[in-house]
């Protein structure tokens, strides 16, 4: 008798909180994540929430400008039209599910940027991180997205990269300390690592919390989706 293994392509979702750095989901770091994940052979679905950003920033300057912005509308600039409302992300109907980084996840999809280790997250946010963990579902996150999981899932083992500022390099080094303070447990690694929390299926990578060139924070990221992958069951 022979088995056949039949290599089923994974299903992954992806969260986005915007479209630019300051305000919404990293363009590079989402757009490295869509890279790794079709050079993967993984199928891809974009979930963004249906809400009003914090604020909308003009990158030109760094300031705010009117008028604000949709979350879900600034994202599917990324995802090239093909976007669903976040409220319709079920881990029931993926593998894994990736967020990306980029101040969007600090300040749409929790208020972090405001609140540090005392924010809240999105209601639908922790409903999807509870869920894809729920099922043994594995989780990615880079750059600040790991504050998420942080947050929902106490005692998880995340990276955001160096605890150091060292010369710049690491300029949102104390990041490392409101993820202690929320009961997480920081693992320092470099841009081009990621690393795997084997218990509770979370891969962490630092992205552009390290002030680095793009192509390392790629690499980096190409990791980090090389991880979920693997634990994709
Ligand atoms: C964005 O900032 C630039 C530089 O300060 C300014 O010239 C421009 O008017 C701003 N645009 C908007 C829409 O606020
Ligand atoms: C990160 O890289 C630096 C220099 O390349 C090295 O000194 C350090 O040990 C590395 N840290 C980790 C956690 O791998
Ligand atoms: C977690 C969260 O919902 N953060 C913010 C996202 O942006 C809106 C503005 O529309 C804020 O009200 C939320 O607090």
């Amino acid at each position: 008798m022979h088995t056949t293994v039949i290599n089923m392509k994974p299903n992954v979702a992806v969260v986005l909180s915007g479209c630019g750095v300051y305000d919404g989901s990293e363009v590079h770091e989402s757009s490295a994540v869509l890279v790794h994940l079709s050079r993967a052979g993984a199928a891809v679905a974009i979930f963004a929430p249906d809400t009003n950003q914090l604020h909308t920033i003009n990158h030109t300057k760094g300031e705010t400008m009117e008028p604000n912005r949709n979350v879900l509308v600034e994202s599917a600039r990324i995802a090239r039209g093909k976007i669903s409302p976040l409220s319709n992300l079920k881990a029931a109907d993926f593998d894994a599910v990736v967020f990306p980084g980029g101040f969007g996840a600090a300040k749409n999809l929790s208020t972090f940027a405001m609140d540090g280790a005392k924010m809240t997250v999105h209601t639908d946010v922790v409903r999807v991180v509870k869920d894809f963990h729920g099922h043994g579902k594995p989780i990615g996150l880079c750059c600040i997205s790991p504050v998420i999981a942080a947050k929902v899932i106490p005692g998880c083992e995340v990276t955001v990269g160096q605890e150091q500022e060292d010369g710049g390099r690491w300029p949102y080094a104390g990041t490392a300390g409101a993820i202690k303070a929320m009961g997480a447990t920081h693992v320092p690694k470099n841009v081009t690592e990621s690393h795997t929390d084997m218990k509770h299926k979370i891969v962490t990578t630092p992205a552009f919390m390290c002030e680095t060139k793009f192509h390392e924070v790629f690499d980096g990221i190409g990791k980090m989706i090389n991880g979920v992958l693997k634990l994709v069951k």
